[in-house]
């Protein structure tokens, strides 16, 4: 990967946010929140609570008003917000989650993002069938990526192709045992991205080189689990020592100091499929009134 340089303005903007939602972790997390196996063990709630809250004060850290949620036992996996909206540039698509069990998720985030937030809210429910996860969505700032994965299908990525009609959008095949395309990838930086070495994030970020209009930097890291970081306000939140290792190495050898990083734990959410984007979603503004 070549040396990496001061994105354009207006790129860089499209990374800034004034404004976040989050919800906080359910009880029923540790029993019941959906994941792929059981290898990690359950999670720990005390120290989830915890891992959350360091996150949402990093959040506030950067300056972004956080509007932060109560939970819902009803919903175990509630605080992974990210599926249940994709926002920029004023318009907040309001998803239909793939899975079943957290479709009632969508309420309380449509309410803030329209009322509180300003935004021109669409809502999937509109489209018959169409399901979409924003863990599958990829936005480089220039163009959207979408996966199609057991959560989302074709339908749920026209209806975000016509819904942010001013960017070019290319589905991503996934394989069968992703979850989401953003397991596995994500923006480290404006047009770098950070992706995992397995063969499914290889085979996915091949797909993406052939359909992208634009060209990307890319940094490959040994983990997966990795490759999902959240590049936000001018600042790189990713892994931490304690659950990748060689991954934040591979970190600081590529951004040294010239950028602010923050490792951020994520060892209990990982049990249950949750990475560190999915905990929160960011808003550029409040549109104009
Ligand atoms: C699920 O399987 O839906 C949750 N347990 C994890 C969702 C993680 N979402 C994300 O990374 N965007």
């Amino acid at each position: 990967m070549s040396e990496v340089t001061a994105p354009d303005k207006d790129l860089e903007r499209k990374f800034q946010a004034k404004f976040a939602i989050v919800r906080r972790v359910s009880s029923t997390l540790v029993e019941q929140a959906l994941r792929s196996d059981e290898s990690g063990g359950k999670p720990d709630l005390a120290l989830a609570r915890e891992q959350h809250d360091k996150y949402i004060s990093c959040l506030r850290n950067l300056n972004i008003d956080v509007h932060e949620f109560d939970s819902d036992d009803r919903l175990p996996d509630c605080c992974f917000v990210e599926d249940v909206a994709v926002c920029h540039d004023g318009i907040a698509l309001i998803s239909r989650p793939g899975h079943p069990t957290r479709r009632e998720e969508v309420d309380v985030v449509r309410r803030v993002l329209s009322f509180d937030l300003g935004q021109k809210v669409v809502d999937m429910a509109e489209v018959e069938g169409a399901t979409l996860d924003g863990g599958d969505v990829l936005f480089t700032g220039k163009e959207f990526f979408v996966g199609l994965s057991k959560r989302t299908n074709m339908k749920g990525a026209l209806f975000l192709a016509d819904t942010f009609s001013n960017y070019p959008v290319s589905p991503i095949k996934l394989s069968d045992g992703s979850l989401h395309l953003k397991s596995f990838m994500s923006m480290a930086a404006p047009e770098v991205i950070a992706v995992g070495s397995s063969k499914e994030a290889q085979k996915a970020l091949k797909e993406i080189e052939c359909k992208a209009t634009f060209t990307y930097r890319k940094i490959t890291l040994p983990d997966d689990g990795a490759a999902n970081c959240v590049y936000v306000n001018k600042t790189l939140i990713h892994c931490s020592h304690e659950d990748f290792p060689e991954s934040v190495k591979k970190f600081e050898e590529l951004f040294g100091h010239t950028l602010n990083r923050i490792e951020m734990p994520n060892s209990e959410f990982k049990k249950v499929d949750g990475a560190l984007t999915c905990r929160s979603i960011l808003i550029q503004k409040k549109p104009k009134a």
